[in-house]
């Protein structure tokens, strides 16, 4: 499998995350991918290559245009208003607030952010434009190629039209659809297997017909990004039914994540998509630092023999996974896995 990867990635590199009332180092952090990269290595899955620069316009199509504006100079803006630390938003525009956007620094970052958590750093544009080159990339070679791995960081699930957090700027699985649909595969599935609920991905289609989003997640009663991710949310207008979320308890177990990721596949080939996206998410396992479902990194080989079953054009889109030094091991199994039951079939 034919892997795009962009070092400059490395450009992301907080030095704090907001966590139970004290700034800790991120767990999204730039040696994650060392991890995956050691393992593709040491399987040999397939070539790595960089992506080329596609610019601003495919951002556009998927984000609103002040959002990608803001990105692009929130930490000049930060650092000329003389701030110490990381930029971090403190005050949002909640019920019945005002939904227009500040001039002031502070006000811009609650505007545009969904969660405190993720501070925006020097270079965190610079690497979440690699990110979404790396994802853009991956759906173009995806004509020529069965599957792909486009291996993203910083994540991009929880990035929507204009909002950022939970460690995500732009929305790559997202800007993968869009690029495939580009391309002339008129319907495109994205299936979110992280353990977080790709917020930002069912927001983005959740009025269109062309991008089926079935999401397993943690449920948003228990779990981040807590304000989406509910079984009642099927999508609207020209979306309506296209949107489905299997919600699951903390110590979901393999069994009945398998359960729902059978149940996920029926509803993806009743759509027959032309291709499938998955938003390849790693914090399912057992030991993740963040999360609580109870996957075995055996299960990941399991699961990924059983997507092959779907027979699509499959790109899998990098996003989370914190118990670090299983993130390859992880990762590399559902690609692996994948690629055996493809023979198989
Ligand atoms: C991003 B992705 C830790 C809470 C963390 C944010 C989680 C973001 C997950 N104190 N909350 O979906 O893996
Ligand atoms: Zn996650």
């Amino acid at each position: 499998m034919l892997t795009i990867y962009s070092e400059d990635h490395r450009k992301r590199d907080a030095k704090t995350e907001l966590c139970g009332g004290v700034l800790v180092e991120p767990f999204e952090r730039p040696s994650r991918m060392d991890f995956v990269l050691a393992r593709l290595k040491e399987t040999g899955l397939g070539k790595i290559i960089a992506p080329k620069d596609y610019g601003l316009e495919p951002l556009l199509q998927i984000h609103n245009k002040d959002y990608v504006a803001f990105l692009e100079t929130c930490w000049e803006e930060w650092t000329a208003a003389g701030m110490q630390g990381e930029a971090i938003a403190a005050s949002w525009p909640a019920r019945r607030m005002a939904q227009k956007c500040p001039v002031d620094i502070d006000g811009k970052l609650g505007y545009y952010a969904l969660a405190a958590e993720t501070s925006i750093t020097q270079g965190t544009w610079e690497a979440a434009r690699a990110s979404a080159n790396v994802a853009i990339e991956g759906a173009h070679r995806l004509l020529d190629e069965k599957a792909i791995f486009s291996l993203c960081r910083p994540p991009g699930h929880h990035a929507a039209l204009d909002m950022y957090g939970g460690y995500c700027f732009f929305n790559n699985a997202a800007l993968a659809a869009q690029a495939l649909l580009n391309n002339g595969l008129n319907k495109v599935a994205i299936l979110d297997v992280d353990f977080h609920h790709g917020n930002g991905t069912q927001d983005i289609f959740y009025n269109r017909d062309d991008v089926l989003f079935v999401s397993l997640h943690g449920r948003p009663e228990d779990e981040f990004p807590h304000f989406l991710g509910y079984a009642d949310e099927t999508g609207e207008g020209k979306g309506k039914g296209y949107n489905l979320n299997l919600p699951m308890p903390k110590g979901t177990t393999f069994e009945a994540w398998r359960n729902a990721l059978h149940q996920a596949m029926d509803r993806i080939s009743d759509y027959s998509p032309r291709a499938l996206v998955v938003s390849l998410g790693t914090d399912t396992f057992e030991e993740d630092p963040i999360s609580s479902f109870k996957l075995k990194s055996d299960d990941f080989y399991t699961y990924g023999q059983d997507l092959a079953q779907l027979n699509l054009p499959t790109q899998f889109i990098m996003e989370g996974g914190y118990a670090i030094d299983a993130i390859g091991l992880n990762a590399v199994n559902v690609l692996q896995g994948f690629e055996y039951g493809a023979n198989q079939t």
